[in-house]
């Protein structure tokens, strides 16, 4: 059969585009750049002159496009790919390079080394070539492959073999059907619901390429404050029009599933999942779904969180609940994702035990295809907390990690945090579920407790902003994120060194003192915000800026003093024996390492124990000199993140630069804010003196304490 040759349609839009926009931050690390010098350029040439794909199904044409647009740019010259049909013995397989031959470099040995959605890339005679067990294995060695040429490696005897370690790794979208995005700081939601399903927004596909680049494999577009509307037969033609857009892209779209929908939509009297009517509602509803969206996902569920409605309204439990949707989703092979992120109308004594006081007693009674996605801290997302203890406690239960991209408690969309970082600290985490050795990445990863059903979902941090994320280095966390869920034993080093290089430049210094920047800026925004365990103390409401004097609120779970519980003697929440006992969640293993205030590792201190002001710390410090020691660490390692920043302008682009040089300016004033304000409050409890030598507050508590951000972004407007 002679082979058809696809146009080059993608490459020259993308050629022209990038002539267009030079450097805005909108092909984010997908560039594509011309090689240089051009004696490198040829040399890629020899082994990259055409594309064979055995196949011409869509995931296999999108991968050829890619390649072949993403080659022709870095060679300066068109690449074409070609579809050559039929491997032998189960490979998916495509060849770079002069000739087609697959069967000469890959063994029957290789090939039983890939496992679903994996890839392997091998080279030999000036030929590359990608083998894998299926389409999307394919796709993702294309994205592989482009990447080791933009980072100029050697194609020379590779061998590299990749399988995912978590089967889904999906993105959250907190997305409005208004196109608010609840705790969004890069613009407005990039789903246009408004033109869909007709218009198809280049933005859609360029998204879909992103993530499939580093491997995601599903998504979410709507808010866990989910909105019944979605389920409406005209939502759902839009929702599938997106659908469409990502299967080339082996990306499956899941949706929000608000608990009360029969009512709300179907009419019926009750949402109880127990109910027949309410049972069969579902069942009808993702019969529908399947229809419109063959490969739908399936649902990610907010239940009985939050003034969400869910099963606890009827006298039933989370189980009734997820399996209820479960049920109705199973005959189609899709998933619930059921969230734990819970807590009820009645204030518990400690809110961080809430969720685990609920699930555990259910271990066991969801459905094969029920995922129970835990948030990686017991209280929300703030910027350093003990990993929850429902990992390691559900070992008859596959548990999904939830982590968040968008930064609601890590600056927003100012402040530049590497959070790859907290990611690998939280993934890292020896549960001690099994004896030394249960990692949470081994939880995540189903090998603890032997599941195959696993994932990973993060919150996105994506909007309509030119650069996708706001804050450029925000894109460093979506594709940390990525890169994470494929593979949660990654170094956080390796990712963003490898980001910083597909994202800036070559230039070794250069290098590493953006992935320097990156890697030292959590700890660095840990201190001027809640050092030593503190948590939860940000203004209320839109979460922008210090707030531990918040005590106002309808309900105390909600304030900051009840999670910081300052008093003259001391500071911090007791959640040992003597006080809330939270501790006793996590096994005897964790609790060793937290009980006693004497070894508690000081990143956790304030977190599990109420300290006097006056106590000693192994640091030689008191509690009161050592809280004022690293606010002010904090404060001035953002000065030196600034100094890096600007050591390197040579080698960044001017636009880039320059939107970067201005976020780290207000992270600065936003650091020394946060010190300021802090040191202020509590110095009102501590009564003690900041230590001299470190810059006394240019303001009043009262000042501080009178500042309002009605701009603040990230939920809806209530002034
Ligand atoms: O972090 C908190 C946010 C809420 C969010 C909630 C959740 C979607 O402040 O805006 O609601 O968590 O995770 O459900």
């Amino acid at each position: 059969m002679r082979p058809r040759i696809f146009l080059l349609s993608l490459a020259l839009f993308l050629l022209s585009a990038h002539q267009l926009k030079a450097e805005d931050g909108y092909r984010l690390w997908l560039r594509y750049d011309k090689i240089e010098p051009e004696e490198r350029r040829s040399a890629y040439l020899q082994q990259l002159g055409q594309v064979f794909i055995d196949g011409d199904r869509p995931i296999l044409k999108a991968a050829g496009s890619e390649l072949a647009s993403g080659l022709s740019l870095m060679l300066g010259q068109a690449v074409p790919w070609v579809q050559e049909p039929g491997n032998a013995g189960g490979i998916v397989a495509c060849v770079i390079g002069k000739s087609q031959a697959i069967s000469r470099l890959i063994s029957e040995e290789d090939a039983k080394e890939l496992q679903p959605e994996g890839f392997m890339l091998l080279s030999r005679d000036n030929q590359v070539a990608i083998a894998a067990k299926d389409d999307k294995g394919i796709l993702y060695g294309a994205f592989h492959l482009l990447r080791l040429i933009q980072m100029q490696k050697p194609l020379d005897n590779l061998r590299i073999i990749e399988n995912p370690k978590v089967k889904l790794r999906v993105l959250n979208h907190w997305d409005n059907l208004d196109r608010t995005v609840e705790r969004g700081y890069a613009g407005f939601s990039i789903w246009n619901w408004h033109e869909l399903p007709e218009y198809i927004d280049q933005r859609y596909i360029d998204y879909a390429r992103a993530n499939a680049s580093i491997g995601i494999n599903g998504t979410v577009v709507t808010n866990v404050n989910a909105n019944a509307l979605i389920f409406r037969s005209d939502y759902l033609e839009k929702a599938a029009a997106l659908a469409d857009v990502f299967r080339p892209y082996g990306i499956q779209l899941y949706l929000t599933a608000r608990f009360s929908a029969p009512i709300e939509l179907g009419g019926l009297s009750t949402a109880d999942p127990l109910d027949p009517q309410v049972r069969q509602w579902w069942k009808d509803k993702a019969a529908e779904i399947y229809r419109l969206i063959p490969d739908f996902g399936g649902f990610l569920v907010k239940a009985n969180s939050e003034g969400q409605p869910g099963p606890q309204d009827y006298g039933r439990n989370h189980a009734d609940g997820a399996n209820m949707l479960a049920d109705a989703l199973e005959p189609f092979g899709g998933v619930a994702m059921w969230r734990a992120f819970v807590y009820s109308e009645e204030e518990p004594e400690d809110r961080a035990k809430q969720a685990y006081n609920e699930f555990v007693p259910l271990d066991g009674q969801f459905r094969k295809n029920v995922l129970i996605q835990v948030k990686n801290g017991p209280v929300d997302f703030q910027p350093r907390e003990p990993v929850h203890p429902l990992f390691g406690a559900m070992p008859q239960t596959p548990l999904m990690m939830e982590f968040q991209i968008t930064k609601e408690y890590l600056g927003q969309g100012t402040h530049l945090v590497g959070l790859a970082k907290m990611y690998e600290e939280i993934l890292q985490t020896d549960t001690y579920a099994e004896g030394k050795g249960s990692s949470v990445a081994k939880i995540i990863d189903g090998s603890l407790h032997g599941h195959t059903l696993t994932g990973i979902a993060g919150v996105a941090n994506i909007g309509t902003a030119r650069n996708w994320t706001g804050n450029l280095f925000g894109q460093a966390d979506w594709f940390a994120f990525g890169k994470l869920a494929w593979d949660p034993y990654r170094s956080s080093a390796d990712i963003f060194r490898e980001w910083a290089e597909l994202s800036f430049t070559h230039d070794p210094g250069a290098l590493a003192i953006i992935s320097s920047m990156l890697a030292s800026s959590y700890e660095t925004c840990v201190n001027y915000m809640t050092p030593l365990g503190l948590h939860h103390i940000m203004a209320a409401g839109h979460h922008y800026g210090p707030g531990p004097w918040v005590k106002e609120m309808s309900r105390a779970d909600w304030t900051s003093v009840y999670y910081h519980k300052a008093d003259e003697q001391g500071l911090g929440f007791n959640r040992t024996e003597s006080g809330s006992n939270a501790l006793e969640q996590y096994s005897p293993g964790s609790r060793a390492r937290f009980a006693d205030m004497e070894q508690c590792p000081l990143p956790f201190l304030l977190w599990f124990h109420h300290v006097p002001w006056g106590h000693v710390l192994p640091t030689g410090r008191t509690l009161w000199e050592e809280l004022c020691q690293r606010y002010h660490q904090g404060a001035s390692e953002v000065g030196r993140l600034r100094e890096k920043w600007n050591s390197i302008e040579g080698h960044i682009d001017g636009e880039r630069f320059r939107q970067v040089s201005m976020h780290l300016e207000i992270q600065e004033k936003e650091a020394r804010w946060w010190r300021d304000a802090c040191l202020s409050y509590f110095q009102s409890f501590s009564k003690m003196e900041i230590p001299p030598g470190l810059e006394q507050p240019k303001q009043s508590l009262e000042y501080y304490q009178s500042l309002h951000f009605p701009y603040a972004p990230g939920i809806r407007p209530r002034w």
